[in-house]
């Protein structure tokens, strides 16, 4: 069984509870659950991290790199926007990335269309709602 980390950045952990009309209505635990389902189809073992902080994520990225962890997927949140320190992280893991995003980042504000970074991911997915993260997932058995 490959070994999968699933990365969740600031204020994912909100789902459900704000914003209904851009992110959905299901929650991070829902979420947890439908991806916990779609490993299973394919073979994979799902281990999940969410935090609000830049620096937890990084050193999250460099020990599950260290145990193992043989692909990522990644949501950092407005991170994504933002962190070449997540973009370094990723790189200096070497392993294969997808990054997904539950919004269209390209039809938001333009601060957000750009993401730091999916520049070291194989593919970014957005806009897609929850089902962004099993085509993630789904995409990986290429990279692996
Ligand atoms: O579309 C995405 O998945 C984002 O990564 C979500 C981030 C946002 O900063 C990115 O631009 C796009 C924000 C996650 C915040 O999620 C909330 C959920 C419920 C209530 C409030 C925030």
């Amino acid at each position: 069984m490959k070994k999968i980390a699933i990365l969740h950045g600031p204020n994912l952990d909100r789902l459900g509870r704000r914003q209904p009309a851009i992110y959905g209505t299901a929650t991070l635990k829902d979420l947890e659950k439908m991806i916990r389902a779609e490993a299973k189809k394919i073979g994979f073992t799902v281990t999940f991290f969410q935090s609000a902080h830049e620096g937890a994520l990084v050193d999250k990225i460099h020990a599950l790199t260290d145990r193992g962890t043989e692909a990522f997927v990644v949501n950092f949140g407005a991170y994504s926007h933002t962190s070449i320190a997540l973009r370094d992280a990723l790189a200096a893991s070497g392993l294969p990335a997808v990054e997904v995003h539950i919004s269209d980042i390209k039809k938001r504000e333009k601060f957000r269309h750009h993401s730091m970074t999916a520049g070291a991911c194989r593919a970014m997915i957005s806009g897609k709602g929850f089902p962004g993260y099993l085509e993630a997932l789904q995409r990986l058995p290429k990279y692996l």
